[in-house]
């Protein structure tokens, strides 16, 4: 209903199911060709798992095919994944690996101009059209978030307003001074900004009606207090830069489901232990193949993150298979203030410092609606029993080792040799206070 006023309304967004599989189909059975010809890694792995490109007759074939894992990702650091020479990348993203190399991502042309058509929907998905101020508060730079929602939103033909993350009191100023309408950022950045709406007394004057949330876990609660806050629709928007950035799924108003943009990624749900596919409506792993990027394809990537999938149309006409918010992940990876952080990043760091044992432990914390890291760490005797500004000292140094690899704010305790608690079984290295999935 609503979707016949947008001005963004392709026909090939919607379609009927056997229409889309011809579609998907017809896409799969180039792309596995294209990779089996062009990735040595994919040739290597169908050739070991015994499939062909002529094996893909249908999608339920799509389970013969080998996953991909961040693994192989970093084992083919940094292009060794790419499908097409240097000369037609024209964009490279990047985001935390699990350990010291990050897994990158390389667009053509082709691939942005499909990255600009599926952040677009999921602008459109909150009613975006080109009447619309867009504040998009997502990191510019490496991080897939800023120039994924800037390209869609200058494809509708909004205005968008290239902020970036932080800087509170701008932000205040252009979402007044500009009239903003949409905003984008991190829940937790939009909470945050909530509360300094209200505290600067704008609430009620301010043209907001609509923001586009993700790229880290929140929960129903929080979305509601986002909602009640700044009396807006507050969007959940799903991807990973693996796939593409953000652009992969997005809620639409009836926020009944993320709507999967499935004639680009097809997705598949897995049982995280047996690998075995499951039907539509159970909960497991996540799975994504490509269908038509060019520079970066994948082939049922593993992105460990858990939901599940829900068929049928949604009422607000469109008709992608949907997948419910996330419930977890089946890795240690954290989200910290929007920025991935694996445990082994950190691990590998303080294991290159002399006098610095390997005991630690990860504390995360949300203080107001700021999200905190701290990393207690034991030192050797000689170490701890130095001055205190020494230890201050070195405790600054490490912090600004780790920020700049982690590319997040961190605060570094040193402990004394032995008062971490040594656990019987696996080591408790992370403590999580906040609550950032719904409890299903
Ligand atoms: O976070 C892409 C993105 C940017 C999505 C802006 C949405 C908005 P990465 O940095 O590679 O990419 O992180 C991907 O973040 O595997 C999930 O675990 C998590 N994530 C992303 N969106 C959501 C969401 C971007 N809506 C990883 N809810 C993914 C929960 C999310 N977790």
């Amino acid at each position: 209903m609503a979707r016949k006023q947008l001005i963004w309304n392709k026909q090939d967004e919607c379609m009927t199911d056997s229409k889309k599989e011809a579609l998907q189909l017809e896409r799969l059975q180039k792309l596995v060709a294209r990779v089996y010809d062009k990735v040595p890694f994919y040739k290597e792995s169908f050739d070991k798992a015994g499939v062909k490109p002529s094996d893909i007759q249908s999608m339920k074939d799509i389970s013969k095919l080998p996953f991909t894992t961040k693994n192989d990702l970093a084992a083919n650091y940094p292009f060794g994944m790419f499908a097409v020479p240097m000369k037609e990348v024209v964009r490279i993203h990047s985001s935390s690996g699990t350990t010291g190399k990050p897994k990158v991502a390389g667009y053509t042309r082709n691939d942005i101009k499909m990255w600009a058509e599926t952040t677009a929907r999921t602008l459109v998905c909150g009613n975006t059209t080109a009447d619309d101020v867009v504040q998009n508060a997502y990191g510019y730079g490496l991080f897939t978030g800023g120039l994924g929602m800037h390209y869609g939103a200058e494809n509708i033909g909004a205005a968008v307003v290239p902020i970036s993350g932080g800087n509170t009191k701008r932000q205040l100023l252009v979402m007044q001074d500009f009239g903003t309408t949409k905003l984008c950022s991190t829940p937790s950045y939009c909470l945050f900004l909530s509360e300094a709406i209200r505290e600067e007394g704008l609430e009620g004057k301010l043209k907001l009606n609509c923001a586009f949330l993700g790229a880290e876990p929140w929960t129903r609660e929080l979305r509601e207090q986002i909602e009640k806050n700044l009396t807006i629709d507050a969007i959940d928007i799903y991807g990973l830069t693996e796939v593409i950035g953000p652009g992969v799924s997005s809620d639409c108003l009836e926020k009944t489901g993320l709507h999967i943009f499935d004639d680009y990624f097809y997705p598949e749900i897995i049982d995280p232990v047996t690998e075995e596919p499951l039907p539509y409506g159970e909960t497991g792993e996540l799975v994504f193949t490509t269908l038509t990027k060019e520079a970066f394809p994948v082939i049922r990537y593993r992105t460990r993150d858990i939901s599940r999938l829900m068929p049928g149309e949604c009422a607000c006409g469109r008709t992608h298979v949907r997948m419910a918010r996330l419930t977890g992940r089946t890795d240690d990876m954290l989200i910290v203030r929007g920025v991935n952080v694996y445990p082994s990043q950190i691990e590998a760091l303080l294991v290159q410092i002399p006098g610095v044992e390997p005991h630690y432990q990860i504390l995360v914390d949300r203080k107001g609606a700021m999200d905190t890291l701290e990393i207690w760490v034991e030192v050797s005797e000689n170490v701890f029993s130095d001055e205190i500004k020494n230890l201050e000292k070195l405790e600054k140094k490490i912090a600004r080792d780790m920020e700049s690899s982690l590319l997040i704010g961190v605060k570094m305790k040193l402990v004394e040799p032995k008062s971490i608690q040594r656990s019987e079984g696996k080591a408790v290295r992370i403590i999580d206070r906040r609550t950032v999935y719904d409890k299903e």
